[in-house]
């Protein structure tokens, strides 16, 4: 039956560099392997400014984006390419809402974020996005077929 199919995607998930900084990144990896996600690419990765301003572009007006590329280039971040159905969407989930006070217990930011501003993951949003964020973040050699 093709009840309830849903389509197998990739997304861009990144363990931000307060997730590293604190230790999570085997936590984090640990809970995707359970999920039964399919890693695709993974590395450990300094973006450079320019790289940071052009994946938070959406944001580039906001007035916390100075603050937010500042941050997401303050130390290594681990980038992860996921492969599975639903993934965007169902790594949104397991992160749980950008603002950890609204975060729900057992969602990553839920459990361990502490701030808006330093929430540990990141998930693309959207079909497009991931696109996007994966061409930004892996070449096309670091990414298994
Ligand atoms: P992300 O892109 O990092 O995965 O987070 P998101 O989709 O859940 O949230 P988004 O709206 O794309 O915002 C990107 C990041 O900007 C920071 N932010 N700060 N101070 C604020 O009001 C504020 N709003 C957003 C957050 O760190 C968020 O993850
Ligand atoms: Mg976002």
């Amino acid at each position: 039956s093709t009840l309830g199919a849903m389509p197998t995607e990739r997304t861009f998930a990144m363990i931000k560099p307060d997730g590293v900084r604190r230790g999570l990144t085997a936590e984090i990896l640990r809970r995707i392997e359970l999920k039964g996600y399919r890693t695709v690419g993974l590395k450990l990765y300094q973006i450079p400014r320019e790289t940071a301003e052009s994946h938070y572009g959406e944001h580039s007006a906001k007035p916390f984006f100075g603050e937010l590329v500042d941050f997401i280039t303050s130390g290594p971040v681990v980038a992860i390419a996921l492969e599975g159905e639903n993934a965007i969407a169902g790594w949104r989930s397991m992160m749980g809402a950008t603002n950890p006070a609204n975060a729900a217990p057992g969602t990553i930011r839920g459990d361990f974020a502490t701030s808006v501003g330093e929430n540990v993951t990141h998930g693309s949003d959207s079909p497009e996005s991931a696109q996007r964020e994966l061409a930004l973040f892996f070449a096309e050699g670091e990414l298994l077929k």
